[in-house]
């Protein structure tokens, strides 16, 4: 019997490809190449399986040009580059990879409070530029991170990774906000408090944003909710570019009206907005939240589990859509 055919739309690692290549015939992209959506569905035709990355857009348009497709198995928790209304109606499983990335992630929310709100970058580009000439007082004082209040805007698992870390690990007042209140025993778990949206906005000295990101959370983080925050506050989005308004937080920035930002994700990425590269306060990374090697790899283990795990045996492991199984 033939294997099913399927397409790896990026580079992976090489033993992820050659475990694939064990179960199906695989077109891949080693190359690594940003195809357009007009190439990637051409190279999806006749493919029963898809490899993802938050790259990939699978919409309406893309399905309707690849009939055979029967799953795509995004390499990464969040799955905004699906339209999953549409897959289901086409019956296309798709899957993403929970949990194994909820820890590593954390750290990386956490490290980027940390170099946010005590200038690291900032510090690190004036001693290389050879400006420390001498010590003084005041020298790229920042806010403190102990003892604090912490803000987690989205409290799934990685929110409470953060507010863990926060409230065991630093002592930290946590308070949250979330479109659902967590269970006393997870709440009391991560030390954490429920509060409206304004009392979060109006009292955190850290925000920390990890909210999936949906049409109803676009720009969730705009010029009015960057007003309600304290100017020595600093802000950190791990979770999805679009949350922020990316074009009014270097306003508000640039103006000091919150002191920094610390930002792994973008509006249109790989694009950065031109303003943000200008201000000095922003700590910017190129969305590396879940960047280890163990994590990485157990993010692209657990793709091609999914994949094989339904196109061989019928049974994905993290379904999105597990409707269309029945
Ligand atoms: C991925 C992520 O690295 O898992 C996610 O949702 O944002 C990152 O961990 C990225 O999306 C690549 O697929």
């Amino acid at each position: 019997m033939s294997k099913p055919r399927i397409l790896v739309a990026r580079a992976v690692f090489p033993e992820t490809l050659a475990r694939l290549e064990q179960h199906f015939e695989v077109e891949h992209n080693q190359a690594d190449q940003v195809w357009s959506k007009q190439d990637l569905a051409a190279r999806l035709r006749g493919k029963a399986g898809a490899f993802t990355t938050g790259t990939e857009r699978i919409d309406a348009e893309v399905l309707a040009a690849c009939p055979e497709l029967k799953v795509c198995a995004n390499m990464a928790v969040g799955y905004n580059n699906f339209d999953v209304p549409a897959m289901t109606a086409r019956k296309v499983l798709a899957t993403n990879t929970p949990d194994v990335l909820t820890e590593t992630t954390a750290d990386f929310g956490f490290a980027l409070l940390m170099a946010t709100a005590r200038r690291v970058t900032e510090s690190e580009h004036y001693l290389r530029a050879g400006k420390w000439t001498k010590w003084s007082y005041d020298m790229f004082a920042g806010a403190e991170v102990h003892g604090s209040t912490l803000g987690i805007l989205g409290m799934g698992r990685i929110g409470q990774g953060i507010a863990k870390r926060g409230a065991h690990g630093f002592g930290m007042d946590v308070i949250y906000h979330n479109r659902s209140r967590l269970s006393p025993d997870l709440e009391a778990a991560c030390k954490a408090r429920y509060v409206s949206k304004e009392e979060l906005l109006e009292t955190a000295d850290h925000l920390v944003l990890v909210l999936p990101y949906s049409a109803e959370s676009h720009h969730t983080i705009g010029a009015a909710e960057l007003a309600q925050m304290k100017p020595t506050a600093t802000l950190v989005n791990i979770a999805r570019g679009g949350i922020v308004d990316d074009g009014a937080l270097a306003a508000a920035l640039r103006d000091r009206r919150i002191a920094a930002a610390g930002l792994d994700v973008f509006e249109g990425e790989p694009k950065v907005h031109p303003d943000l590269l200008t201000v000095p306060n922003v700590v910017l990374t190129p969305h590396i939240a879940s960047a280890t090697v163990q994590t990485r790899r157990a993010m692209a283990d657990l793709a091609a589990d999914n994949l094989i795990g339904f196109l061989v045996n019928g049974r994905p492991l993290t379904p999105l859509n597990p409707e269309v199984l029945s």
